[in-house]
């Protein structure tokens, strides 16, 4: 139902909101919403109309779904709602439960009186999705909690409880109990209490507003670059101070409407239902079974493995650190240890409970400690020769119905799987280095991964606050396999002409964290000597730039080694551009007989970015990932991408399919090292050809 119930309880009206599954303002519930207010006002029997939202939400705020489309602003639109609110002669008053954000809280601030549960989660998200509060909520809320308040709440986008803010003008009670008799109560208590007080009319006496918002607008705006909305969201809290109520409310609508229509903030809104959507798998029913993770084992105490089992200690899941030598075993548990201890130091967590999260992590030298596990996982050496003698021995000793995982980042799981009597409890948890750190988990699912077994993957990853994707099985899944044309290009750049701190340097200034060959440097070089040392046997047909190579026979291995494509003081991780490697790039186009040319920035980022896109699509093409979202997911929380992009395919359809199509073609004319390389895949010249974008897949 997309409604607003009607009720009465003696003299007082209910209006409940009725929008499943968080109350989300859309057009239809604004329209019951102002119907039943309208209902109310129409009875001589109601005295006080108390709005309440049905289920587990007040309200999460305007339904998102519906910005950039006639529906956001149609009438009733928000602020009308809200006006009509304001202007009834019969008290309104907000009871608010679980949820009341952005819009559904502006609602509230409408309202004569405004009553919450403890617990209830108030906030403004809006800068999360790039906006600001749209409804009033710039001016209005500070009005109610003051201005500094509500800077902190309006620019971090994070929600606080009720009680938080039980000592500001917001609420006029917390209620314990049943809410909505409670809220009746009150109602019945105020029916007579006249004149109607507003929110809007209250005045702000802060005599700091100036130095204040000179403050605000410096630390917001150092720390929030490349994203419009937080500077602004200040800008709109400081008007409620400066301007009187009305040219502060038409500021704000000002300022939201430029930011609604800004990619960042459509980038930002794609990333919301991309989250979402990589929850969902289409062939996994809700309601699929699962199997209990009371505990947990990893093998090997390295950088990986202490990572992992930071997570579960992290989640209270106790895991047993699996590894053949004492020695290694220490280290791994004291590097596990420092890191606890690093985060103390930062006040981000108490001394107890890093004794209590250490004590959950359980160190073991026997796989028979093991054998009693709900789920392990194996986090050694990426070698098919290893992955067997571990699968073959965890077959041996888990208990039925273990969930036994592999961190692998590239080998075949199905592969592994077949190492064991077991392939349906055999699944792919591939974490992110450093582990405890990076959001993203891409939950690989075998041929024979069982529908509990990923279900039960899912549902963990949630407890391990993590964002997961899943992926089928391929060589790299979504984000390695991804990230191998990227770098391949990056490569052949150098070659053509460029330098790798001129490609990373574009790079990073398009948005990413860091640029490919810094990232390699940070990796390890070994890492993908590795892996091309497997392709140049399994893959010939794919072609690499040897320069990658002459590095590491130089033992240029990055910052390991204190040298790779940069070089690196002792200690230090600044990336310092290096002669010798110029020397080296230089040399090699000459081998090649390649005339270097001056490469544009633009250029770098066409080549490498459409790189990962055309990859992206055969990945969905091919139904590896399930939809293209679950690729910009990917990049987003694991390898750097910057959000207000949304994520390499939202930015190509941002770029729009048809012109990418024709760089791609333009960059087949000259394909650098790999003829082959700048076939479009098939997805993106099918969706150019009609005219879509990704977001059809
Ligand atoms: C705003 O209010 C602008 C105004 O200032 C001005 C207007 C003029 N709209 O997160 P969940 C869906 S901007 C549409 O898993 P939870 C969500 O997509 C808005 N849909 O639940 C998902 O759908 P599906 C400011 C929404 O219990 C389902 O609800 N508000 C909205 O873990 C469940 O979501 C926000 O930014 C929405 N507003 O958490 C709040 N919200 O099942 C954003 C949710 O099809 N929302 N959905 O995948 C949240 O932070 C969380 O959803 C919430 C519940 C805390 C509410």
């Amino acid at each position: 139902m997309n409604s607003a119930d009607y009720s009465t309880h003696g003299a007082v009206a209910v209006v409940t909101l009725n929008n499943p599954p968080v109350n989300g303002l859309s057009h239809e519930l604004r329209g019951a919403i102002v119907a039943g207010l309208d209902q109310a006002l129409a009875d001589p029997a109601v005295k006080a109309i108390v709005l309440i939202g049905a289920g587990k939400a007040f309200s999460g705020g305007a339904d998102i779904r519906e910005f950039n489309t006639p529906k956001a602003t149609a009438e009733p639109n928000l602020g009308s709602v809200i006006r009509a609110v304001e202007r009834s002669p019969k008290p309104v008053i907000a009871a608010i439960h679980d949820v009341a954000m952005g819009g559904g809280l502006e609602l509230a601030l409408g309202c004569h009186y405004r009553v919450a549960a403890k617990g209830a989660q108030i906030g403004f998200p809006e800068v999360k999705l790039g906006i600001l509060p749209g409804a009033g909520g710039t001016q209005r809320f500070p009005r109610a909690v003051g201005p500094e308040t509500a800077v902190s709440l309006i620019v971090s986008g994070n929600p606080v409880p009720s009680e938080a803010l039980e000592s500001t003008g917001l609420f006029d009670r917390l209620i314990e109990g049943d809410l909505l008799q409670g809220a009746i109560a009150f109602a019945d208590q105020v029916v007579d209490r006249r004149p109607l007080k507003l929110v809007r009319d209250i005045k702000i006496d802060y005599p700091h507003a100036e130095a204040f918002f000179a403050w605000a607008r410096t630390s917001v705006g150092a720390s929030s670059k490349g994203f419009p909305a937080p500077v602004k969201c200040v800008e709109a809290v400081a008007a409620s101070v400066s301007k009187p109520f009305e040219e502060g409310l038409k500021l704000e609508r000002d300022l939201f409407t430029q930011l609604v229509q800004s990619t960042e903030s459509k980038a930002l809104r794609h990333l919301f239902f991309a989250e979402r959507a990589a929850a969902k798998i289409p062939d996994l029913p809700e309601g699929t079974p699962t199997r209990p993770i009371k505990s947990a084992a990893v093998i090997g105490a390295g950088t990986m493995g202490g990572g992992i089992a930071m997570n579960f200690a992290n989640a209270g899941i106790p895991i047993t650190v699996l590894e053949v030598k004492q020695e290694a075993l220490d280290k791994g548990l004291a590097a596990v240890r420092k890191n606890y201890e690093g985060q103390v130091r930062k006040g981000k967590l108490k001394p107890a409970a890093l004794e209590e999260r250490m004590g959950l992590i359980k160190p073991s030298l026997d796989y028979a400690d093991l054998g009693q596990a709900d789920l392990v996982i194996e986090a050694v050496f990426e070698d098919m020769a290893v992955k067997e003698a571990v699968f073959k021995k965890l077959d041996e000793v888990m208990k039925p119905g273990a969930i036994l995982a592999t961190n692998t980042s590239t080998l075949d799981v199905n592969r592994i799987a077949g190492f064991t009597r077991r392939p349906q409890d055999v699944i792919g948890l591939h974490f992110f280095s450093p582990a405890n750190v990076m959001r993203l988990l891409e939950v690989v699912r075998g041929k024979a991964t069982g529908k509990d077994v990923l279900a039960t993957a899912m549902g963990l990853a949630k407890k391990l606050k993590k964002t997961a994707v899943v992926s089928g099985v391929c060589d790299g899944f979504i984000g390695n396999r991804m990230l191998g044309p990227y770098g391949r290009q990056a490569g052949f750049l150098l070659e053509a002409g460029a330098l790798p701190w001129q490609v990373d340097a574009a790079l990073e200034r398009f948005g990413m964290a860091m640029g490919p060959f810094r990232m390699a440097d940070m990796a390890g070089g070994d890492i993908g000597w590795a892996v091309r040392k497997r392709l140049y046997v399994e893959k010939p047909q794919v072609k690499f730039s040897k320069i990658a190579d002459r590095l590491c026979e130089l033992g240029r291995f990055g910052q390991k080694t204190g040298a790779g494509y940069y070089r690196y003081e002792p200690g230090k991780r600044d990336a310092i551009p290096d002669s010798e490697v110029e020397a080296l790039v230089v040399g090699s186009s000459k081998e090649l007989g390649v005339t270097r040319r001056k490469i544009t920035d633009d250029e770098i980022v066409e080549r490498c970015i459409f790189a990962l896109v055309n990859e992206g699509a055969k990945i969905v093409d091919e139904g590896i990932a399930a939809r293209a979202s679950d690729c910009d997911l990917v990049y987003i929380t694991g390898y750097g991408f910057p959000q207000v992009r949304g994520g390499p395919m939202f930015y190509a359809s941002t770029v729009g399919l048809y012109d990418v199509v024709r760089s791609m073609k333009r960059f087949h004319a000259d394909p650098l090292g790999d003829p082959g390389f700048w076939r479009p895949a098939e997805l993106i010249e099918r969706l150019a050809a009609e005219g879509k974008s990704f977001s059809n897949t």
